[in-house]
């Protein structure tokens, strides 16, 4: 009889797009793991010590190494430190063209969308929402007619974006903003649907009448001085 395997825990809090993240790599790998939900208006000593330097969820516990946190990294440990699928290219050029795309996901399209949704009305939100759809126009494009980001299914980049595909129809519907329609990315469209419909993703994907409550509180908690 082997070793047994080392306890995985996942630190999330509920409606975390990046929680969601570490959730379904784990998920597409087959990886038993016990899942703790932060309060995040009342943070654990829990995250507060596995998480020192930013004091987020998520974070990744490995039996008894070092705490993993930053969604992104997770992903990348997660696929590296268990067999089954591989969540990233194996071809060096193609794994670089995939972190490319997971950061310019966080770092252009995200930011650009909070703006354009959460900002007042004005001139620089406006921006912000044409900054956003020419994001997402580029990533449309690097899409293209594959079926996911990751080929015939779901990658690295797939999981990064699917903030798009769950998350960005109840933030709009809340802010009554609108910046993605069928009509103007259709291709984007098309994937988010096929995204939220695959097996693994939808086990952990929260049901969109708690997130939109969940929203519609820290939409408040944004807006209410403190
Ligand atoms: N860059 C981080 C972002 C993580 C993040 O912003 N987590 C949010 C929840 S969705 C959080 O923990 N917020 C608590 C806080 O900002 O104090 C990642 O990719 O993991």
């Amino acid at each position: 009889m082997g070793e047994p395997e080392p306890p995985v825990k996942l630190i999330s809090s509920f409606g975390s797009t990046f929680s969601h993240r570490a959730e379904v790599a784990l998920r597409l790998k087959r990886v038993s793991y016990e899942l703790v939900v932060e309060d995040l208006r009342n943070k654990s000593q829990l995250l507060l010590t596995h998480n020192p330097v930013h004091k987020k969820v998520p974070v990744l516990l490995h039996g008894d190494r070092h705490a993993i946190s930053e969604s992104l990294v997770i992903i990348e440990y997660v696929d590296e430190a268990f067999a089954g699928r591989p969540l990233l290219p194996t071809d060096p050029h193609a794994r670089a063209t995939a972190r490319f795309w997971a950061h310019f996901i966080d770092e252009k399209c995200m930011k650009s969308l909070w703006a354009a949704l959460w900002m007042e009305p004005s001139e620089a939100q406006r921006r912000s929402v044409a900054e956003a759809k020419g994001s997402l126009a580029l990533l449309e494009e690097h899409l293209g007619e594959r079926s996911f980001f990751g080929g015939d299914s779901v990658g690295l980049v797939d999981i990064a974006a699917s903030v798009l595909a769950h998350w960005l129809g109840v933030m709009e519907q809340i802010s009554g903003v609108t910046v993605v329609t069928d009509a103007e990315f259709p291709t984007l469209c098309h994937w988010a649907r096929r995204y939220a419909s695959d097996e693994d993703v939808k086990t952990c994907l929260p049901e969109r009448g708690e997130l939109i409550a969940e929203e519609m509180f820290r939409s408040m908690a944004m807006t209410t001085p403190q």
